[in-house]
């Protein structure tokens, strides 16, 4: 049976950036076959001025501009997709995303994301339209656009039909809180390295055992709070 295309709808003020990189490679190619499609809102369609005027300067003071919730919330309730889709706005203020948040809306019919922009977002906006918020990581970009683009491609790459193999999906990093072994292919030698002798000796539990023991060798080494942090 053929499951029903995924939506990504993202609210921006800049609907250029999209889909960029995500119309290469895997979620190019996912996007061709159908398994998934891109809608741009750009927020500006919705001010009410002559000048499409969509932030304004924060109550209290202080530098830069707020965007207004008033135009944030006809863009967002006009094209509000219903109870099903998850309700992501990207924010240097959210939650760090895991894989495990990254899983979660892949299992929907559909996904809408709206992108930060300026120097913040009216509180009202964000409370009312019960949005989850989420950032990428703890380091400040100019705009959620970027991080959108990411959100995308992680949850693509998990939709019934973009991946070759259900295996590397499983194996791979973070699917069970372990960063992936490292790996070699050819040339047999070059710089002088070999690869790791029981990697070439054909034998399938050896293999297997040095890959557990790497994985979490490694893992205790670059990231050992994902040993002791619930599923990511
Ligand atoms: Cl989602 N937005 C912005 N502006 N900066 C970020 C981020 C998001 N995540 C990490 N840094």
């Amino acid at each position: 049976m053929k499951s029903k295309c995924f939506e990504a709808r993202v609210l921006t003020l800049f609907p250029e950036m999209f889909p960029g990189p995500l119309s290469y490679s895997l979620a190019g190619k996912a996007m061709e076959n159908k398994i998934w499609n891109l809608n741009t809102i750009n927020i500006r369609d919705y001010a009410e001025d002559k000048h499409g005027t969509v932030d304004d300067e924060p109550y209290g003071g202080g530098a830069g501009m707020i965007m207004r919730p008033d135009v944030l919330g006809r863009a967002f309730d006009e094209n509000n997709p219903g109870r099903e889709w998850k309700k992501i706005i990207l924010t240097p203020r959210g939650k760090p995303l895991t894989q495990k948040k990254v899983r979660e809306i892949s299992s929907k019919p559909g996904v809408i994301i709206v992108c930060g922009r300026y120097e913040g977002i009216d509180e009202r906006f964000i409370s009312s339209r019960s949005l989850d918020e989420v950032c990428i990581g703890d380091y400040v970009l100019s705009g959620g656009e970027p991080a959108a683009l990411i959100l995308i491609d992680a949850i693509v790459r998990l939709l019934t039909g973009t991946m070759g193999s259900k295996e590397s999906l499983i194996e791979e990093s973070f699917e069970n809180n372990l960063l992936e072994y490292p790996q070699y292919t050819r040339p047999f030698d070059w710089e002088g390295m070999k690869p790791p002798e029981v990697l070439l000796s054909g034998n399938h539990s050896e293999i297997e055992k040095w890959r557990r023991y790497m994985a979490l060798e490694d893992t205790k080494k670059r990231r050992p709070e994902l040993l002791i942090s619930e599923k990511k």
